[in-house]
């Protein structure tokens, strides 16, 4: 046998053991093995029955994605669990942890499945823009129903052991150590002379199949918007109902290959590895000694500060909130306490968690209560001073060793650090809002911030099932950097002849779930006026800034929430609808700027706002400021909705291709000025015909 691959006999079992860390995925040397491990189990005739099980952290992550993209060496997966399903003797799957993708299609084609109570099985492969295929669109709909089925496919969410029982995906749970009792499950079988029980032979049932279709592909299309993968997953699982299974198994191999070469499955896949290759960082090696966060702080209670707290407590974290006086405090704890009840009249969470995290948030107006904690994020108004305040306190209340972050947006981390006499355990840990839903936290690394602080920080966001990307010190950071880049260019569209929905619908085509404007309204319109005016006051920006927010403002509009901003909203409607006063507010700010209003192309709108984007991301590459070009596309995924599905900026950058948008950036430039030079880094590539893909393997971090 191979080392990825097991074989031992107990008795009349044979045991198939997968040893192929850390996921156990279902790489070439694995399937070779398991052939191999097959055959011998076969020509054995004191081997009555079989057992697969995984080592390590869980059964299988699934198919080896590393190998997609690529020809893949037989014998294929699917070759492997054809084998597995004609074999004569029964055949047990022997499931712990993660059983997923092709490593839950595996279990599919054995003939019994098994687990223990960490079992979590599911077939995640529509989120990395493919369908299961190794037989899981014919085979779970006959093991489970249809209805569950398509749940689980189209959605790529897991179900639990307790789940997988119910449904019928595992025929036993197994208490105490699994193999023992997978092998007294598999010596059960031989003694009772039970026939291997092939999922194939099993009729799907059909009941209600037509509207159930229909009902899954409205959902999908709502709900995952222009993208293929969970239309072609319904299109598989509607053929188990209506072809033949081995006709049907060809066809989802068909749309497999199909979608295995979209762009949108190549941008998911490389999502896929970017999220963890964030955790990646020069100077902080992968076996960095983490600090332990047994409690937390939050400083204030307000829209991010409560987000926060709830985001700790929904990991799990014990978190003190402190505000400026008990009627500060009892406001912002009850504003929590009704965002969760929201999620339980919602049925998104159930009142027994709900009241667990509600717990976990304590409250303080004093300092002394939170000396004891091992992190303390401070989330107040934006201003310098007030911090700094802030930090000085924490400084001398809290213990040694305590982590001391900043939730600031953009203001220098640094500086605030230079507040305190322990600048290496200051660190950013920048949320969105809002914090409890949004999942990135864009984290800070100041000049002098320790490595096992950064460590530790990373680690919190994985534990808080936040998405964590580790960034330099500027003016906004990544993210807002690059948004300021390119909201200033569409709100210069404005001045130059579009109008707010143009470019409002121009962003939403292509995959944004709002556009610049809507999201504005949503945010509040009052909250950046304040921002630009204390920005202006303290650092002047270099270059004019329209000023038709400012205006809109002023008129008393703040968006949403006075049901006039940038657009109109209708009582109870958040749809937002084009206002004749915005526009002509814009026509005479055109005026009074002199310049002519013009013609503006929907091709030109969405170059002065994605090409200045992904240019401001090149100066942040070259700065140092963000590793590597695929964190920005996390950061951009994860905390400004760019579409899953085109990769984040800088993969969709690669897409376009370097020299397209350097030339269009030098058109732009010659035309609007300084704003718009191309970035060096993006010359470069040009010139050079490489990519940002290019750029990041040259200087890869192992
Ligand atoms: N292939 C290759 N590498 C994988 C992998 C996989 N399937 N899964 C994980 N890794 C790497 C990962 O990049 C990381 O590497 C390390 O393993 C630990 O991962 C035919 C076609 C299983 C839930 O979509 O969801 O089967 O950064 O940090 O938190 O129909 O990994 O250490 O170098 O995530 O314990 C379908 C993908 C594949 C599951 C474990 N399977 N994996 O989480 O560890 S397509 C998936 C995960 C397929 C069939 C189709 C998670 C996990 P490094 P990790 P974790």
């Amino acid at each position: 046998m191979s080392d990825e691959v097991r074989y031992e006999r107990e008795g009349n079992v044979a045991v198939i053991t997968l040893n192929n860390p850390p996921v156990n995925a279902l790489g070439h040397a694995v399937r070779v093995g398991l052939v191999d491990a097959l055959e011998k189990a076969d020509a054995d005739d004191d081997v009555k029955a079989v057992i697969i099980i995984g080592t390590g952290r869980g059964f299988s992550g699934g198919a080896d994605i590393r190998e997609f993209g690529k020809p893949r060496p037989e014998p294929l997966l699917v070759e492997v669990i054809a084998h597995i399903e004609v074999t004569a003797k029964p055949v047990v799957a022997a499931i712990h942890g993660m059983a997923v993708g092709g490593g839950c299609e595996l279990p599919l084609g054995c003939h019994y499945r098994v687990g223990d109570e960490t079992a979590q099985m599911g077939l995640p492969e529509v989120k990395l823009g493919l369908i299961p295929g190794a037989g899981g669109t014919q085979r779970l709909p006959r093991l489970i129903g249809l209805k569950p089925a398509l749940d689980m496919i189209v959605s790529g969410e897991y179900v639990g052991a307790e789940r997988a029982a119910e449904l019928g995906l595992l025929d036993e749970l197994i208490d105490g150590d699994l193999k023992t009792g997978a092998i007294r499950f598999a010596e059960k079988l031989i003694a009772n002379g039970t026939e291997p029980r092939r999922i194939r032979d099993m009729q799907p049932d059909d009941t209600d199949a037509k509207e159930l279709f229909e009902k899954a592909r409205a959902t999908a299309a709502r709900r995952m918007r222009g993208l293929d993968a969970p239309q072609r997953c319904i299109d598989s699982i509607e053929n188990s109902t209506t072809l033949p299974i081995d006709d049907a198994l060809q066809k989802e191999r068909e749309f497999f290959a199909e979608l295995e070469s979209s762009e949108q499955s190549r941008a998911l896949r490389h999502l896929f590895f970017a999220e963890r290759e964030a955790h990646r960082i020069p100077g902080v090696p992968k076996d960095t000694p983490l600090r332990p966060i047994a409690r937390a702080a939050v400083i204030g209670c307000g829209t991010m500060g409560r987000g926060i707290a709830m985001s700790l407590a929904n990991g799990g974290v014990p978190v003190t909130v402190i505000e400026v006086d008990q009627k500060a405090l009892d406001a912002g704890l009850e504003m929590a306490r009704k965002t969760y009840a929201g999620s339980v009249s919602r049925g998104s969470l159930s009142q027994g968690d709900m009241d667990a995290r509600m717990t976990l948030i304590g409250g303080t107006t004093s300092y002394d209560d939170i000396a004891d904690a091992d992190i303390v994020i401070e989330a107040v108004f934006e201003d310098m001073e007030l911090k700094k305040k802030i930090f000085t306190t924490l400084d001398s209340t809290c213990k040694q060793g305590t982590i001391l972050a900043t939730n600031t947006s953009s203001l220098d981390v640094n500086e605030i650090a230079a507040a305190t006499k322990r600048p290496g355990d200051v660190i950013g840990t920048h949320f969105f809002s809002p914090a409890n839903v949004m999942k990135l936290m864009e984290n800070v690394r100041g000049a002098k911030t320790a490595p096992d602080v950064i460590a530790t920080v990373m680690k919190l966001s994985k534990d808080i099932n936040k998405v964590g990307v580790m960034v330099g010190v500027c003016n906004g950071f990544v993210g807002n950097r690059m948004l300021y880049a390119y909201k200033t260019q569409a709100e210069y569209l404005l001045e130059e002849g579009a109008l707010p929905h143009q470019v409002d619908k121009v962003v939403t085509d292509f995959g944004f779930p709002m556009g610049p404007f809507a999201v504005s309204d949503l945010a509040g319109l009052d909250v950046g006026y304040l921002v630009r005016k204390h920005r202006r006051e303290i650092d002047p920006p270099k270059h004019r800034e329209s000023y038709i927010g400012d205006r809109i403002v002023e008129m008393g509009r703040h968006g949403q929430k006075t049901s006039k901003g940038w657009f109109l909203y209708e009582e109870g409607n958040r749809v937002p609808q084009p206002d004749p006063e915005i526009e002509d507010l814009i026509v005479g700010i055109s005026e009074e700027l002199g310049i002519e209003r013009r013609e503006i192309t929907d091709q030109e709108i969405l170059e002065r706002c994605l090409y200045p984007l992904i240019n401001e991301g090149a100066k942040i590459l070259a700065e140092g400021i963000a590793i590597r070009p695929s964190d920005i596309d996390v950061i951009w995924i994860y905390g400004y909705g760019f579409p899953r599905g085109r990769g984040g900026p800088m993969f969709y950058a690669d897409q376009v291709g370097a020299k397209t948008i350097f030339d269009v950036m030098q058109r732009l430039y010659e035309v609007h000025g300084d704003l718009l030079k191309p970035a060096p880094l993006l010359k470069e590539l040009a010139n050079a015909g490489k990519s940002f893909a290019d750029c990041q393997a040259e200087k890869k971090i192992n």
